[in-house]
């Protein structure tokens, strides 16, 4: 038995965020923040890094700050990008397949097998490297990432810019997003969205799932 909720199956494309959805990273950026909190001397917990889910890199930096009580100018927010950028490179450099959230290829491989389009839609620059990592960019037709949009989550522009790349019509994608900034984004750009998190933490979702693989398997939402 199949329990996708019907606007799913409806679909000719499908946007996929990347972290929270397709793979954890939220971990690795969550220790590199750290080390630069760390750096700073002030407590960075794992509570403060769920404010920085979906954001952009600037912005992350910036609550961050604010989290610390600091305020620093434009040349040294660049260079503690670049650091944190660094560190957090070193562990997405040591990676493999094995960190593919459960169910995705299968599901994304169902949904192309139906003749549905694929696009990545994230906010991460490194968001090419993470795919090439995990070996899974051949699953997509489109990819926009944060090297390729000029306005971030809850900016509509990443999930516009994905339905352009399948040639598709906003209201024939679905989203799939951990963050509520990215649910809002869909709804921003006319587009359904499945919340890869509980109704509680994603409650403008439009169903609720705690992972892909329970739409492969059919198990009900947990709406
Ligand atoms: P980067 P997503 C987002 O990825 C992360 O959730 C968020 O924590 C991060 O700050 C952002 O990418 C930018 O990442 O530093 O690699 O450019 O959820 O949009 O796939
Ligand atoms: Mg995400």
């Amino acid at each position: 038995m199949n329990l996708e909720p019907d606007f799913i199956k409806d679909a000719e494309g499908a946007i996929f965020d990347l972290d929270g959805v397709i793979v954890d990273t939220a971990k690795y950026h969550y220790v590199a923040w750290k080390r630069l909190a760390d750096e700073l001397r002030f407590e960075f917990t794992e509570a403060h890094n769920e404010r920085l889910k979906g954001v952009s890199r600037v912005r992350s930096l910036e609550i961050l700050l604010e989290i610390g009580g600091f305020d620093f100018g434009e040349t040294l927010k660049q260079q503690m990008l670049t650091l944190k950028n660094g560190w957090y490179l070193e562990y997405i450099h040591q990676m493999t397949g094995e960190e593919i959230l459960p169910g995705t290829r299968q599901y994304i491989e169902m949904l192309k097998s139906r003749g549905v389009r694929i696009a990545l839609g994230s906010a991460s620059k490194n968001a090419q490297t993470i795919l090439n990592r995990l070996g899974i960019e051949d699953l997509f037709d489109v990819v926009i990432d944060g090297t390729s949009v000029s306005e971030a989550k809850p900016s509509p522009e990443v999930f516009i810019r994905g339905a352009e790349g399948l040639k598709l019509s906003p209201e024939r994608c679905v989203v799939f997003e951990d963050a509520s900034s990215g649910v809002e984004a869909a709804h921003r750009a006319q587009m359904r969205a499945i919340g890869i998190g509980s109704k509680e933490n994603l409650p403008d979702a439009d169903c609720n799932v705690s992972g892909l693989y329970e739409l492969l398997s059919g198990s009900p939402t947990i709406n």
